[in-house]
């Protein structure tokens, strides 16, 4: 199975969009194969976000990740999942994603753009490694 990780921001959680969010993906056909609620911190969000550290956005971006709890999750289903769940949660820029798409419906921030997915099958390996290290992710 294709496994990605899965953040439902703190926006989505504040806003009580969670259970809209997973449920795009399970009737998409996708499985959840792990969630926790959890606040994450400055040092957990600087491994996830490794190759934003030099941007002029990453002060932004930790800030909000860490401002309340963010709902985790581990999703699972066939090979080209990780693009799947890419395409179901649509473009960074809420603005020019898509009707449909999960940032697309209902966005209208970069940076609170509601959800994160694993960018590649390498990236998910990792990211599922930083929150879920009790998983065995390449089993
Ligand atoms: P994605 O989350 O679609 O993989 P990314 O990896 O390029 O996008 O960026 C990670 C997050 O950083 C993104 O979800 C929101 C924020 N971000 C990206 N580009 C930004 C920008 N130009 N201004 C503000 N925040 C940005
Ligand atoms: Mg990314």
């Amino acid at each position: 199975m294709e496994k990605t990780l899965v953040i439902c921001k703190p926006d989505a959680v504040e806003r009580g969009l969670v259970g809209e969010i997973i449920g795009r993906f399970e009737r998409k056909g996708l499985v959840i194969l792990a969630g926790e609620l959890r606040l994450l911190d400055t040092e957990v969000l600087g491994r996830h976000y490794s190759e934003h550290t030099e941007k002029p956005f990453f002060g932004d971006l930790v800030a909000f990740m860490s401002r309340s709890a963010a709902m985790l999750l581990v999703v699972g289903g066939p090979e080209g999942t990780v693009g799947v769940v890419r395409t179901l949660m649509g473009s960074t820029d809420p603005r020019q994603a898509a009707p449909g798409t999960i940032r697309g419906d209902f966005g209208l921030a970069v940076t609170e753009n509601l959800v994160h997915g694993s960018d590649a099958v390498e990236s998910a390996l990792r990211e599922i490694g930083i929150f879920f290290p009790e998983l065995e992710t390449r089993g």
